[in-house]
């Protein structure tokens, strides 16, 4: 009798109609086979899936240009569909199952005519540890299988350990015709399913990431007493060699590539990499809170990336030992056929391609690389990867950071009370869009934990499951909240950021030791500016004041905003929200 797998993977080729099938086993040579023919043979909308680059200077880098139409994840087209709508709440579209996959079917009937599909056994998380997540998903574009071999741990024992089982989970794939009508990422929580058709693009196309890692693993973690997130997962290490882990939670394209790979600017400390966009949260036996990190690799925003503020994140992408490294929409530098983007160098290169592929001229408003531009890289390249890594266990949290791009009102970090009105300010956070999804960017919005686009199921039962974890909790992490992106009225950004940053957490760690001073307001403590370490800063004292400052008089509008947006959830919402609530409001009239 054929296992579960194989006759999944026959009911989608019935459906899909591939000229062919083909089952990775996630070797190396198998990657660079599919380069090869992602380079000579494998067509997009008749140009090339992908092309060589300098291989002295970026060794084992290979360029993908994707769809124009196909640039960002697509949150109108992304769905959650639990058989109740209200399971799914109103933070998600939802369709019926039934409905969706009608539609679907619809959609993939014959979609990789022509094509060959690729199966790719994956793990997220350590194999041998309890939490890990079997995962198979079919594909058909190489860029597709390439970047998963990159992100998850994928290979032939991947399918030795699914064996007969038929509970893994299933990703099904198809960049069908690129048509933006006919593209939808669906899921499907109670059968452990993913069906994406009509993107190829990150988090529309990789399933194991935002699909698989967060909305269906946040609804597992709901049922069984966990937490998936939008966080990354950092150890810092202070000059006495001690490391306390923290995990921080920054919505998309806000910093969190940039945090996990910190270098110091403060002598003695040092940050040590677990993970840069998603954690998995459990409280251990110990009554703390544990952090394991369920990826292999990191799919980063290239603009802005440059040695003068991510210098690990050059070297990491400059490796390409362990697996190639890919380049998603940046420009070209056609006298060196070097990648390029804004901000790897002062200058633009003389000669320079679009990330379209067309010749670029300068001009004002005008980039080169994509706004969200991308490389995919392997975590084990980065320089400052923990030796924690691959705990199965993970490593113990001392404390969580919370934040978002806010050009006015919230300070560079505060922190909270306690458990309950850290997961209540956290449910009120507010950030400013970005080019990670295809909506209009720079539009401030309510962004809880980071997580708007990526819960799976109704945030207010989300919020009720962060109040349930922390009563669980016999030592909770402290909650901060930061913010690195408040402006002058010229515009300009107040704090240095990247590796100032360290500043930050070095007095984050002493709060969760108790040791550094803080300061009341209404919104939380903040640090008290003995406290907060400022040798060696070099920024006008009045922009150190302005980004500290808490305008109590202009948190109306923020309290007003959060309010309809909890209404929304309407009974699913916490009720001990409403004393927090009333508490802020309370002190904000005084
Ligand atoms: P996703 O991968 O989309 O989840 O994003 P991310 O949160 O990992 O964002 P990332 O670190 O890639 O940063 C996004 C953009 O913000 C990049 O262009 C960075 O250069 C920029 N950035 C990161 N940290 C800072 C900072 O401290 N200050 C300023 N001004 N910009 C920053
Ligand atoms: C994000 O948008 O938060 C990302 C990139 O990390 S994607 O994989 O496309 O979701
Ligand atoms: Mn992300």
């Amino acid at each position: 009798m054929a296992k579960a797998i194989e006759k999944w993977v026959d009911e989608v080729a019935q459906l899909t109609e591939p000229k062919q099938i083909y089952w990775c086993d996630g070797s190396d040579e198998e990657a660079h086979r599919l380069i090869e023919k992602g380079i000579k043979e494998e067509k997009i909308d008749g140009k090339p899936v992908f092309y060589e680059l300098n291989q002295k200077n970026w060794p084992n880098s290979y360029l993908h240009r994707s769809h124009p139409s196909d640039v960002a994840r697509t949150e109108n087209l992304t769905f959650v569909c639990h058989s109740n709508k209200e399971t799914s709440g109103p933070n998600n579209n939802w369709m019926a199952p039934d409905e969706a996959k009608k539609l679907l079917t619809g959609l993939s009937k014959g979609s990789m005519r022509g094509r060959t599909m690729y199966v790719l056994p994956f793990v997220m998380g350590n194999p041998d540890s309890p939490f890990a997540k079997f995962c198979v998903q079919v594909t058909d574009i190489t860029y597709v299988a390439v970047s998963m071999r990159i992100m998850t741990r994928m290979g032939k024992d991947t399918l030795e350990r699914i064996g007969n089982r038929s509970d893994f989970i299933k990703g099904l794939h198809s960049i069908g015709d690129l048509n933006p009508e006919r593209r939808r990422i669906m899921h499907f929580p109670e059968e452990n399913l993913i069906w994406s058709i009509g993107s190829g693009y990150g988090g529309n196309a990789l399933l194991g990431k935002k699909c698989i890692s967060l909305r269906l693993a946040s609804y597992m973690g709901y049922k069984e007493g966990w937490l998936a997130e939008h966080m990354i997962i950092i150890g810092v290490e202070d000059p006495n060699g001690k490391v306390d882990y923290l995990v921080a939670a920054l919505p998309s394209a806000c910093g969190k590539t940039n945090l996990a790979m910190l270098r110091s600017t403060l002598p003695g400390y040092k940050i040590w990499t677990l993970g840069d966009d998603i954690a998995w949260l459990r409280v251990g036996q110990d009554g703390r809170l544990w952090a394991t990190n369920p990826e292999n690799g990191f799919f980063g925003v290239a603009p802005g990336t440059a040695m003068n503020t991510n210098p690990s994140m050059i070297e990491t992408l400059k490796v390409g030992t362990f697996y190639p490294t890919l380049f998603t929409n940046t420009g070209v530098n056609t006298d060196t056929n070097e990648p390029w983007w804004e901000g790897l160098s002062e200058d633009y290169p003389a000669n320079l391609l679009d990330w379209q592929g067309n010749k670029f001229a300068a001009k004002e408003g005008k980039n080169a690389a994509h706004a969200n531009s991308r490389f995919t890289v392997s975590i084990k390249q980065c320089p400052t990867l923990s030796r924690e890594f691959n705990n199965p266990e993970g490593v113990p949290i001392s404390g969580i950071i919370l934040g978002g791009r806010r050009s006015s009102l919230i300070p560079l970090v505060y922190e909270s009370f306690d458990w309950k009105h850290g997961v209540f300010c956290g449910a009120m956070m507010g950030s400013e869009t970005t080019a990670a999804a295809t909506s209009a960017v720079g539009q401030l919005r309510r962004d809880p934990m980071a997580m708007l686009p990526f819960c799976g199921y109704n945030m207010g039962d989300y919020f009720g499951h962060w109040l349930k974890i922390g009563k669980k909790l016999q030592i909770p992490p402290k909650i901060f909240f930061v913010n690195w992106f408040r402006k002058d009225e010229s515009g300009k950004f107040l704090w240095p950021g990247y590796g100032e940053n360290i500043r930050v957490l070095k007095w984050i760690i002493e709060r969760t030791k108790n040791q550094a001073e803080s300061t009341e307001t209404h919104i939380g403590l903040t640090p008290s500016l003995s406290s907060f370490e400022t040798e060696g800063l070099n920024i006008p004292a009045e922009n150190l004041k302005k980004v500290f400052s808490v305008d109590e008089g202009k948190w109306d509008k923020e309290l007003q905003d959060a309010e309809a947006f909890f209404e929304k959830f309407g009974k699913h919402m916490p009720k001990e929200f409403n004393r927090e609530f009333d508490i802020l409001e309370k002190k904000l009239k005084t």
